[in-house]
């Protein structure tokens, strides 16, 4: 039998995605840079069984496994870049339990993460992280990248929320990390090595998730500069003065550009950096933390805005989640990039990434989490352009050498995927590496899940 007939008598026909359907699973959002994959299969399994059942199929015949949920992440992690198989998280979509009154539900991996924050809101309870794609992205997906988001600076990543996870494993073995628990300390923490394990692990097909009541008010306030200093000067002394926003993000003049024209309401021209916090909680905490947040930031702006209306409010996070988009539609191309900095070192990386374009000839920018030192450091190009390519991939690495002198990490939230494994070895030393890659090979003794990704093969020595 053919692997086509093996894996359809296994799964059942509508498992089977054939022909036309599969180009949508070879790429995913770091299309941009031309990654494109192969598959020698792509399988969407109805359920948790199902998973097993494939899981081992492979292990026993040494087939790659490619796990993929929504496929909005940019580091290539779902491409499926040398064959195998690639397995789509689709079809589990289910939640499976929720209970408000217990601030927590239990969700397949396929489940949107828009779905969990209409769920949730529906009974009046909030799951924090928003990483963005929200109707195309799973909650699996975010889960094994660990994913961020603009709310992470109060409320944490996605892992912060997770309190339990089942991941099918080599073999095809069910495992079952935590559960509806919030606290638990018996073992060596296997929930956390999962989350964020991009797929290399296994593969998440579920989870419990802890909620929180929504907060009854969620007011942003934006302040634009019209110089770099005096924006990272505004940032900074929300810390100083103990504020504690939800949100505490900027963007940097070549962002602002980028976007300005679609910012609600507008924004002045002198306009070069712009810092978005957003005050939540109780309608008068959020109130008073508002005025406050307005209060740091007034020195040196142009413009101070506190959003009130849900109108307004909506349309700057949607304007938010459009950045990235809006940045690569400069050019047509971009190398966007999610280095994380110390908070005290923020403004020199935001300097620097520019610098770092200035001196590879290609146009630079950042935005992105300041709250968190969470910078994407972005590189304009020409995607048709074969020499724009290779001076964003140079600069790219300057990038992460710089990053690495401030004390930072090659990634902050998108995960090293594909198109980053290449500084695993560069941001790790030799001790390091070498447990992690323990970590690796006593998962996944053939090493097959996820070849390739997050976690190259050990450099020849
Ligand atoms: C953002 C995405 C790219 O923060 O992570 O815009
Ligand atoms: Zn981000």
């Amino acid at each position: 039998m053919d692997l086509a007939a093996e894996l359809t008598s296994l799964l059942g026909p509508d498992a089977m995605r054939t022909g036309d359907a599969i180009g949508p699973y070879l790429t995913d959002s770091t299309e941009m840079q031309g990654l494109v994959g192969r598959a020698d299969a792509v399988v969407a399994p109805a359920d948790v069984d199902a998973v097993r059942n494939v899981v081992a199929w492979c292990y026993e015949r040494g087939v790659p496994i490619v796990p993929r949920g929504g496929g909005t992440g940019f580091s290539g992690g779902a491409v499926p870049v040398d064959g195998g198989l690639v397995l789509s998280l689709e079809r589990l979509d289910r939640v499976l339990s929720f209970e408000p009154e217990l601030w927590r539900m239990q969700v397949e991996a396929g489940v949107r993460t828009a779905t969990i924050h209409r769920t949730a809101r529906g009974s009046g309870l909030l799951f924090p992280p928003d990483p963005g794609a929200g109707e195309q992205s799973m909650i699996g997906g975010n889960i094994a990248c660990n994913a961020g988001g603009p709310h992470s600076f109060k409320y944490g990543v996605t892992g912060a929320w997770v309190t339990g996870i089942e991941a099918v494993v080599a073999e095809g073995r069910l495992i079952r990390v935590g559960g509806p628990l919030r606290k638990d300390v018996a073992g060596y923490d296997l929930r956390s090595l999962l989350v964020g394990s991009e797929g290399t692990l296994g593969v998440v097909v579920g989870a419990w998730l802890r909620l929180l009541p929504a907060p009854a008010a969620a007011i942003p306030v934006a302040a634009a500069y019209a110089d770099e200093q005096a924006g990272v000067a505004a940032l900074e002394r929300v810390y100083a003065f103990g504020l504690v926003p939800a949100t505490l993000e900027y963007l940097d003049e070549g962002a602002v550009d980028a976007t300005r024209g679609a910012f609600p309401g507008g924004l002045p021209e002198e306009a070069r950096f712009l810092v978005v916090a957003e005050a939540d909680g109780t309608i008068e905490g959020a109130s008073a933390l508002a005025a406050e947040l307005a209060e740091a930031f007034a020195d040196g702006a142009v413009m101070v805005r506190t959003m009130q209306s849900p109108a307004e409010v909506a349309a700057l996070w949607r304007w938010r989640g459009g950045v990235t988009f809006g940045v690569e539609a400069q050019m047509g191309g971009k190398m966007s990039e999610d280095i994380a900095v110390p908070f005290d070192r923020l403004g020199e990386a935001i300097a620097m990434a520019r610098e770092v374009g200035r001196a590879h000839g290609v146009r630079a920018c950042s935005w992105g989490h300041a709250g968190d030192g969470n910078l994407h450091a972005t590189f304009m190009i020409d995607r048709a352009s074969p020499d724009q390519i290779t001076s964003a991939a140079e600069a790219a690495s300057d990038l992460f050498a710089r990053t690495l002198e401030l004390g930072g990490t090659v990634s902050g939230e998108h995960g090293l995927g594909w198109v980053k494994r290449g500084q695993f070895d560069v941001q790790f030393g030799p001790a390091e590496a070498a447990l992690q890659r323990s970590i690796k090979a006593l998962f996944d003794p053939k090493g097959l899940f996820n070849p390739g990704k997050k976690i190259p093969p050990a450099p020849a020595s």
